[in-house]
Parts: structure tokens; sequence; C-alpha cells
């Protein structure tokens, strides 16, 4: 934390030790958490300062120190992806993905727009839920994928170089909200909610029956970056989570209705989880026993509710469920209430007597604790304890899942440990390496919605407030306020031994293997030379650049042509990366040590125009630039 982090930090602290409620301090917490289910006890101002500064006194981290976590977070409707180091909270690194990024030629550059494929021309993402590709359930530092919910998408980020290299617009849905991946035996599989309901094909039919209206879980095949299959549900689905035996994935799914109106979809009292059997579906798949829908040749199966079939149970759970979470121990899945006050506790060893047929649905359930209003999601400290958010509360509830079972069965335990304020309305919780075995359980953080009064204010759009939480003791203790830009869903947090990055670009990376190939045929070495060629009204100027110069101080384009420049950056110092901008031609681009990057534009309006470096990159970088001299066509 800087000076400026703390000193924010220590004054909110503050104000919210005076206006709490239901904080337990560290001596007061273990008598009240056992004298009943609600929570109450109010640390004076100067003993809540005191307990922040004692837990801020081991997390602080000194410029020039590194944090021991890397974060992901997604930023939302900002269709980015952002790398944060934990517990500082700096913000270390943007990935733009479903956005255009003026600074790095996102969905400009010729690599950019070949990655995002047949979604090109979309600029626009709402991204929430980035998670990272796994071997026997643990983090491989591999991949980080990413969903988009605006244009139905998953994008995959590679951890080598933090770029995103793969996206996948899925077909015959839409609305890609909940993702996670497949955690064991390793990441073969992306598993993604289609939220809305829509007509198959979505081709102009059923417009208003929709009743004929339905959605499909999705199965991607992480390497490859192709839908595997599909199977089509009853209901919207939400939130998903993979098990750690690999056969079973569980989303929540709302509208058991299937209204098409809000009033509509909140008739019943129950909702369900819906649990898929992935061995099931890729036997029928294999077998050759699917559907396909329109032109799209995705394997479909059909895992409604009254099809019955070997795809899918649904477990009524109560109301409009959210977040869907499994044990690090494997043993639970946890559905998150929101509408309900509980969470709902269902032992995955006992889906496959579910699938045998031998019990019911509800036989499944063996906890349903009541935490508070509005349980969204929660997270896990690898002790046995869960974290839940409560939107209305603004809280995160610590609780143990041993104890809750036990008091489902009529034990007179409680299972409360703790209730934390949060400013304000918690979505997501995310704890260290929370999702895999390798539960850690130190930090917590709390993707809080609102900000409200944390800091300065800055127009009526304000940030919202990710508080970093130490969950390493008895007692939950809040570290840190950190504003945040619209909007992190979601986040994930592994620890840096997993994630090995490259200092600088090989030459032979897949990301500018087109532009090699393009360069082949017109005879051209990326690495050497410093060409113009002509291709009819086609232009190709290949450039080297080493600071502070570029390998042509200026090239000849007639009014009219189509231009495509391509720069490889022949520095291979870590840090010295390019840029390539032309004045008036909305041309902006990032190239770093050893890359290739290529940008297509219309040289249209005739004169002089001055291309330079816009990545600060020498003492001579303000001189690193030429001139494109368009002729009067
Ligand atoms: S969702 Cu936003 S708070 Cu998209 Cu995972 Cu729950
Ligand atoms: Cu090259 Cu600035």
């Amino acid at each position: 934390m800087d000076n400026n982090q703390e000193k924010s930090t220590e004054k909110s602290l503050t104000t919210l030790g005076m206006s709490r409620r239901g904080f337990l301090g560290a001596s007061a917490a273990s008598a009240a958490s056992l004298a009943g289910l609600t929570l109450t006890g109010v640390m004076t101002p100067a003993q809540f300062a005191q307990a922040a500064k004692e837990a801020r006194a081991n997390v602080h981290i000194e410029p020039g120190e590194l944090d021991e976590y890397y974060g992901f977070w997604s930023g939302g409707h900002s269709g980015e992806v952002r790398i944060m180091g934990i517990p500082s909270m700096r913000e270390l690194m943007r990935i733009p993905v479903f956005n255009m990024d003026a600074a790095t030629g996102w969905g400009l550059t010729n690599e950019s727009r070949l990655i995002k494929g047949d979604s090109v021309d979309a600029v626009v993402g709402d991204a929430h839920h980035p998670h990272m590709s796994m071997v026997d359930g643990r983090y491989d530092g591999k991949y980080l994928f990413i969903n988009d919910k605006i244009h139905t998408r998953v994008a995959r980020i590679r951890c080598d170089v933090m770029k995103c290299d793969k996206m996948l617009h899925i077909p015959n849905v839409q609305a890609i909200h909940g993702m996670r991946v497949q955690k064991v035996p390793y990441t073969k599989y992306v598993f993604c909610n289609a939220e809305f309901r829509i007509p198959h094909p979505n081709d102009g039919r059923d417009l208003n029956d929709p009743t004929k209206y339905h959605t499909m879980f999705n199965v991607i095949d992480a390497e490859k970056m192709e839908m595997a299959f599909q199977v089509i549900v009853d209901g919207n689905l939400d939130n998903t989570d993979a098990d750690y035996t690999g056969r079973w994935a569980a989303s929540t799914c709302y509208n058991s209705e299937e209204g098409a109106t809000l009033a509509e979809t909140m008739r019943n009292e129950r909702d369900w989880l819906v649990v898929f059997d992935i061995h099931a579906v890729e036997k029928a798949v294999a077998a050759g026993k699917f559907i396909t829908i329109g032109d799209s040749k995705v394997p479909v199966v059909d895992g409604r509710k009254k099809q019955k079939s070997a795809f899918t149970r649904y477990i009524p759970v109560p109301k409009s469920p959210h977040g869907i979470n499994t044990s690090p121990d494997g043993a639970y899945f946890i559905a998150n209430g929101k509408l309900s006050p509980t969470v709902t506790i269902i032992q995955v060893d006992k889906l496959d007597d579910l699938f045998a047929g031998k019990i019911s649905e509800r036989d499944t359930v063996v906890g349903e604790p009541e935490l508070g209003l509005g349980p969204l999601h929660t997270a896990f400290d690898g002790r046995g304890n869960a974290y839940t958010t409560l939107f209305i509360d603004s809280q995160i509830c610590k609780w143990n899942i041993k104890d809750a079972i036990a008091a489902y069965n009529g034990d007179k335990v409680n299972y409360l440990r703790q209730k934390l304020d949060v400013h304000y309305q918690p979505g997501h919780n995310h704890t260290t390496m929370g999702e895999t075995r390798d539960a850690d359980g130190k930090y917590l953080v709390s993707l809080s919605k609102f900000s409200k009064d944390r800091f300065l204010p800055v127009g009526p759009l304000h940030p919202e407030n990710d508080q970093l939480i130490d969950i390493s003791g008895d007692e939950m203790q809040l570290l840190h306020d950190g504003p945040t830009y619209a909007e992190p869903h979601d986040c994930m947090m592994v620890h840096r031994s997993k994630i090995k990055t490259k200092k600088i670009w090989t030459r032979d990376d897949p990301m500018f293997a087109e532009a090699r190939e393009i360069a082949k045929k017109d005879g051209v070495t990326l690495e050497g030379d410093n060409k113009v060629i002509r291709d009819g009204k086609k232009v190709r100027v290949y450039m080297t650049s080493i600071a502070p110069t570029y390998g042509m101080t200026e090239f000849n384009v007639k009014q009219g042509d189509e231009v495509t420049v391509f720069i490889t950056n022949l520095d291979m110092v870590e840090d010295v990366t390019h840029g390539f901008a032309i004045c008036e031609h909305n041309v902006c681009m990032e190239i770093g040590p050893q890359a290739t990057a290529s940008i297509t534009f219309k040289a249209d309006k005739p004169g002089v125009y001055w291309y330079y470096c816009q990545w600060f990159c020498h003492a001579l970088h303000m001189e690193m630039r030429g001139r494109m001299l368009v002729e009067k066509a």
C-alpha cells in the first residue's frame, strides 16, 4: 500500500468503526458467536481502529516489494480483465478482451482482429467470471478464461504473455453468464451458462411464443477453444461450478416457471440447481445421439426436466438461487439463496445415487443454514469455513460447513462464526486459491457494488469498492478499500509461484504467425527488411524498430490505398515497448520487445502525416518518428 492508500484506509476504518453494526471484536467473538444466531456486539471506534491497524501491519507492502498473489479481476461491462497485486491491491495491468483499447491497439491491430474472429465488430462486452485452468484441482498457470454476456462469448488469455489469444462466439444461445473450468482431471472443458431463453433457431420464428424459448448449458473444448456440446435445459441458467471428480457440473437456475416477465418468473417458491453428468453427455455425443440446430454443427442433447434424461437432474432449492460454489475438499456444492436467507448444501457423493434413481433430488441436500439477507456467493478458507456475501445486509457471513450440516440434522450447534460489515452490497467474494484444492485461507476480497461515502466524491457515478479482508485468524479483519471501475463481478487469486510470464516475446510466437505468412509471400523477412510492397491498391509497409528509430524515416503511398503497416520490434531489452501511431488515421498500437504487430487503414487524404512512437521507450523517444507521404490520386 502506498501512503495515500494507507491513510484513506485508516480514515475509512475509523469512520466505519463509529457506524458499524454486528462487528465482533477479537475478545467478544467466541462468546458472542456461541450466544445465538443473531450476532451483535459493537467495538468502540478505538478498538476497531487498533484491530485493523494490527492486521494491516502484517501485510504492509513496501514500495518495490512484490505481492504474494496475483488477482485476476473481471472488468464487467468495461469488457477487460485486470491484474491486481494482492495484498497491496495495486492494479498491475489491464488485459483488453471484449473492448477496444487505445493504448495497445486491441481491436485495431490485425492480430487482435483475427483473434476476435466473427465478433470483430463488437466493441462492447460484459465480462463477469475470470477463471484459471487447472490440473487435478490446482491452478496450472496456463490460461485464464472470461465470459462476455452481451455478445455471448468466451475468451481465453494466455498467462505467459497475459494477452487474449482466442475468442469463441457461442452459437444457438444468448448471454453467456456463469462460467467455470473443469477442475479434474484437468481443464479439458470450460463450462458456461447461457442465461436468456430464445427460440431455436433464433431466426424470426416464435417471437411471440415464449413457451417455445429455451436456453442451454455450453461445454467448450478449452485447448481448441471450440464448442464440444450443448445441453438444452429448463429455466434460466445463472452461475455454474465444477466438482473435483470431473464428472459433475452444477448450475443455479431461476425461472422454473419459464415466464417472460419479472412477475411471471417469481411465482414458484423453489427453483433449481441443475446438475449435469458430463460423462453421460460425452457418451451420447460419441455415440452420435444428438441433434444440431440451424446451421450450427455443435452437438446438442436434450436435458430438459420432463425428458428425465441421463444428462441432468433438477434439485429444488429456494427460489432464484444465484452463486454456486464447490467446497475445496470436493464434498459439497453450495447454492446461494439470493431471495432466501439460506444457502443449500448438496453432498456431491450422493449424486451417483440420484442419477441412478436410488434417492430423490432433495435427498442430496444435507444442510440449509440461514445466514442473513441476500446470500449471493460463497468462498472457502480450506479450514472448513465458508464465507458468504450478504448483498442486502452488506456483510460477509463466516460460517462452518460441518456445524451447518449438524444443525440441519437437529444438533444444537451454532454454525455462524462472524459477520463483518462491508461497504456496501457485496456481490462475489473470493479467497486466495479458494476455488482449488490449495485453498489457503489467507485473504478474502469482497467485491462491493456500492462505495457510497467511502471515497472522495467524483460525481454521480461512483466507483465500486473492492475490500481486502484478512481471514488467516479466527476473526475476519478489514485491511483495505480499493476503488474500482465498472465492474468487477468476480475475481480469482492465485499464488505468484503458479505464474510464469515471458520477459520478452519469442519470434516464433503464434500471435504474429499470420504476419509472418504474409511477409513470406511478399519475400520479406520481418526481422531484417524495411520495404514497401505494392499490390494493386493494397500497400504493405514492413518496418523494424530499435530504440529510438524506426527502420524507415518515410514511406510513400497514394491517396485511396489500403495500407497495412507491419512493425517488428528488434529490441531485446525487457520493458522496451515501442508504439506506432499515425496522425489523423485512427492508427495506434503497441509492439513489445521481439514482437510484430500490424494494422490496416485507408490513406484517403493526400498530404504529410507523421507517424511516431507513443510508448515512452528512450531518451530520444520523442524523436522516434517518420513521415507517411500520401500522393494525390
Ligand atoms: S454474477 Cu455479478 S454478483 Cu455475474 Cu457471478 Cu453474482
Ligand atoms: Cu519507441 Cu517510444
